[in-house]
């Protein structure tokens, strides 16, 4: 390699060892490698890029073919760093053509004098960590070695392009092409017989353009996919001039968004509208030409599938009022996966091509392809014979342009075995075991879930961020920690899990790359979270990450995000109302406002009956309850439910959602039964009547159309403190006979101190000092040791029904629901202890509000 002068400070580059040393090597010269050399040459850093192409833009240098362009609406879909390129700068269309966003990027390359730290035509092939040394080790394509302080992959998320595993693909005497490696010279199809396989993204944009060329097309479909009309055109001068007026605002809504768009945020679920309102609502989106119009038309579209089915269903029934010829539309309608699950496309006229004589749709999930021969391909059905193939079959997203590399960190680790089941990074940005090494959008991150030019632009001002702090705290060094690392990957599963996403046999997920591991690559969470994020662990000192340099050493260890994503979204929406401490309140208005929020929260599922009525209690006064019967035939086991709410607060319907999934989980019967409140009636009136409750219920177990002798109690929070007292005053009493008992997140102790009180004081809904409020209310300070109050200290746990204990990570009561498992199993009782990892008290009865799923860790067997 022969280096130039490089830099803002000119200075040679050539080190002594006779390899050329830098501060920062950049891997692409595409959106995010042109970026970050700009901002890094800014902070006085020797950087150079390699690139591969001979010219910048990345994406926009190589996706030559027919009808390339963007989809994000251009306005949005460019640089934001500087006030005057993006007022200067003058998009022709809503969505540009592949010509004008190179053009673009070649005007940004000019304008800020990017080219000479640029090397073209060069491919980096290997990189070696040097711990010794702290430096990168690096070689290229032309045989050049060098080092560098710092590593950049800004390789791309797709552009390690990729042809299909077709036998015979390299037979073929006609032409053929890669849409995502289109000649520079262009392609004249005219009067051509060609083939088209692939109807992703680049197929769907190129196909009515071959079409209108080539004498005969043959699209080669495999997947139909959703497709909405872009309705591209040349751009508003008003809508123009109107965000160009508030650029600054309109970007800040961008990075505080979900995609890296301004959107209205939905507000409804799909499902809570009438067929007629929402078949509008999409038509209006369908006329829109956005690529989120309808994704984000209603709040549950990626995460209930039959809320999914309404858009879905929407969607074909255009498919099929546009394509004449109905088994060619019914070819065409997506059926194997939900909508949005594989990234649906933005067409001009795509679905109207399969209408013109010259176009023909084969259908391989009916007659796959066998092979390709000389003369063409051939399916199971039949040989066709082409003039040109044009394979428009896709990338080795995310990864495949990062692991082609030669990357070994620390100890010679090599980062496609560290990545052999699936990428591991901490925020998408770094790898442990690879200090002073970066990915730009890399997996873990929302890269491909965004406009990403929003998503390049963060990751660029972190890493530029994080390398300036890094020279003013005296490191060098940085690498996060597996802890970090760990924590982030859980957490974008957690994110990817409440999704449909999983669902679909899609590149996100490297379903597309044989032998690829199944792992859903990018961050599902939101660019607007995932930057408050990344902004946190900065704001915490680096938390997740080690640092080391002349000025020694700092460990910062520790998870950023431990939260399910829902429980937290939760948590956030309710800190911005503001709403008063329970405990701040006299107890009739607790219990009003308790009330009211309840009457807001989701209905539970349909059940096959519920009946209201009274029992008697322990002083003979009446206690209502509601009965719930599965839908299913009788006669059912009978479940006695004690609501929560603190020994103070709700009622035999105050759990009504969680009864009713209870109940269907279960298929029992559930009879959820009042209690006296204090302060009203303090204790023991609680226990008293709880256990009145089960022996009515034991009794009359046949009226309510119960087996007799299968009875079981549950309860949560308060509710299952008197549901394991209850099963051992019965244990005691010589019956009624109970066979389980479920308690979530069950108070069982009156020790206040444990741990799980302190880490989980303040800001996961049920707090420390409404516990305190709870205890005070309901019993004197000498009674609280009584294990009809403090199951834990009960001498005796033998010989009690098995259980269940549910119990929350972030609860002030998890220590010591913990601790009645322990001492349960200690007993010789049957325990199932299911400890739910980032959920708080109320996750597992807000049935239809969290949707993350309970991780079961079973700790023993059930019994
Ligand atoms: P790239 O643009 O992919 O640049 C990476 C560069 O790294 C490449 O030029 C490559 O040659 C080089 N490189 C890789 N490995 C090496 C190596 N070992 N040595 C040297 N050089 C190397 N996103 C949107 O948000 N909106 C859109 O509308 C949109 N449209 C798209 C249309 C198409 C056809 C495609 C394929 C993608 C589209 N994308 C879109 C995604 C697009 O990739 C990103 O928006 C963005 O351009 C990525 O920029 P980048 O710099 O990260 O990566
Ligand atoms: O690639 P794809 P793409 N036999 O992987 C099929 C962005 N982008 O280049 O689904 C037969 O989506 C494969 O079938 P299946 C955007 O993010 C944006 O189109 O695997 N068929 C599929 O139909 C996009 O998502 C724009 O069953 C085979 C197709 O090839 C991403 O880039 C434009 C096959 C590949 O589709 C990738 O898009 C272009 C085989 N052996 C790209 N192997 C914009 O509009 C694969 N296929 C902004």
């Amino acid at each position: 390699m022969t280096e130039r002068e490089h830099g803002d400070d000119g200075s040679a580059a050539g080190g002594q060892t006779g390899e050329d040393t830098f501060d920062v090597v950049v891997v692409g010269a595409g959106f995010a490698g042109m970026y970050l050399l700009h901002r890094l040459r800014g902070q006085g850093l020797r950087v150079r890029v390699f690139e591969t192409g001979s010219g910048v833009g990345g994406t926009w240098y190589w996706n030559r073919y027919p009808g390339a362009r963007c989809d994000v609406r251009s306005i949005d879909y460019s640089y934001s760093w500087d006030p005057q390129l993006e007022q200067e700068w003058e998009w022709s269309e809503k969505f540009a053509t592949q010509p004008e966003i190179l053009r673009y990027a070649n005007h940004v390359a000019d304008r800020y004098d990017l080219r000479r730290d640029i090397t073209f035509d060069t491919r980096v092939t290997a990189a070696n960590w040097d711990e010794q040394a702290t430096c990168w080790r690096l070689r290229t394509s032309t045989g050049a070695s060098l080092s560098a302080t710092y590593y950049v992959m800004a390789s791309g998320c797709l552009s390690s392009s990729k042809h299909p595993e077709i036998d015979g693909i390299d037979r073929f005497a006609g032409a053929t092409y890669h849409t995502g490696h289109w000649p520079h010279e262009g392609v004249d199809l005219s009067g051509l017989r060609v083939a088209v396989i692939g109807t992703g993204s680049s197929g769907i944009q190129s196909i009515p353009l071959i079409a209108s060329q080539a004498a005969q097309l043959t699209v080669f479909q495999r997947t139909p996919n959703f497709s909405l009309p872009a309705r591209n055109g040349v751009i508003d001068p008003a809508t123009v001039a109107e965000i160009k007026a508030r650029y600054p605002e309109y970007r800040a809504e961008a990075r505080l968004s979900s995609g890296g768009s301004p959107r209205p945020v939905p507000t409804q679920s799909a499902l809570d509208v009438a067929d007629e309102e929402r078949t509008e609502r999409y038509r209006t989106a369908w006329e829109a030409g956005e690529l989120g119009s309808i994704l984000t038309a209603y709040t549950d579209l990626m995460t209930s599938r039959e809320a999914n089915d309404t858009a879905a269903d929407f969607i074909r029934d255009q498919i099929r009022s546009i394509v004449r010829d109905p088994e060619v539309a019914e070819a065409l309608c997506p059926d194997d996966h939900p909508f949005g699950t594989k990234r649906p496309c933005l067409d001009t006229g795509y679905y109207e091509t399969y209408n013109r004589p010259n176009v023909r749709l084969v259908n391989l999930r009916k007659t796959p392809i066998v092979r390709i021969t000389e003369t063409g391909i051939d399916t199971t059905d039949e040989s066709f014979a082409f003039d040109a193939i044009v394979f428009a079959t896709g990338f080795d997203a995310m990864t495949g342009a990062i692991v082609n590399v030669d990357i070994r960190g620390r100890d010679g680790l090599q980062l496609k075995d560290k990545w052999a089941d699936g990428p591991r990074t901490y925020l998408g940005l770094t790898v442990q075991g690879f200090p002073n090494f970066f990915a730009i959008t890399g997996p873990g991150s929302p890269s491909v879930l965004s406009n990403m030019v929003v998503s390049i632009e963060q990751h660029v001002e972190w890493i530029t961020r994080c390398l300036s702090d890094l020279r003013r705290d005296g490191f060098e060094r940085i690498e996060p920690t597996a802890t970090a690392e760990d924590g982030w990957v859980q957490h974008v599963n957690d994110c990817a899990d409440i999704t449909l996403f999983p669902r679909a046999n899609s590149w996100y997920m490297g379903a597309n790359v044989p032998g690829k591991p199944r792992v859903f690559l990018p961050y599902i969470g939101g660019v607007g979270e995932y930057r408050a994020a990344c902004d946190e662990v900065i704001e915490r000192g680096y938390l997740g990450f080690e640092r080391r340099g002349p000025a020694g050493a700092q460990t910062n260890d520790g998870l950023v995000r431990r939260l399910q994503p829902d429980v937290k979204m939760m948590l956030d929406m309710m800190a911005s109302m503001d709403l008063p401490a329970i405990e701040s309140l006299p107890v009739a208005d607790a219990r009003a406002f308790v009330e009211q929020s309840g009457a807001q929260s989701p209905p539970g599922p349909e059940v096959g009956e519920v009946a209201d009525g009274t029992l008697p209690g322990a002083d003979g006064s009446p206690l209502d309850y509601r009965l719930y019967r599965p839908p299913t035939a009788g006669p059912h086991p009978l479940v006695v439910y004690y609501h929560g709410g603190g020994w103070v607060l709700g009622s035999a319907t105050s759990d009504d959602a969680y009864c009713r999934d209870l109940c269907l989980q279960s298929d029992a019967v559930v009879l959820s039964v009042d209690y006296r409140h204090a302060p009203e009636a303090r204790f023991p009136a609680a226990v008293d009547d709880a256990f009145a409750a089960l022996v009515w219920a034991a009794g009359h177990a046949s009226e309510l159309g119960a087996i007799p002798d299968r009875l079981a109690v549950a309860g949560w929070s308060a509710g299952g403190n008197l549901a394991a007292v209850v099963s051992r005053l019965a244990r005691d009493a010589g019956g009624p006979a109970v066979a389980a008992q479920l308690l979530i997140t069950p108070v069982t102790d009156s020790d206040l101190t444990r741990p799980s009180y302190r880490e989980n004081a303040e800001g996961f809904f049920l707090t420390a000092p409404l516990m305190h409020w709870f205890w005070d209310h309901y019993v004197d300070e000498a009674d609280r040791t009584d294990p009809r109050v403090s199951p834990l200290r009960a001498e005796d746990l033998s010989g009690l029904p098995p259980a269940v204990v549910v119990t929350a990570q972030f609860d002030p009561l998890r220590d010591e629901g913990d601790a009645y498992a322990a001492a349960l199993e200690a007993a010789g009782v049957a325990v199932r202890h299911l400890p739910c990892r980032g959920q708080i008290h109320t996750s597992i009865t807000a049935v239809n509000v969290m949707l993350s799923s309970v991780p079961i860790e079973p700790r023993s067997p059930p019994g």
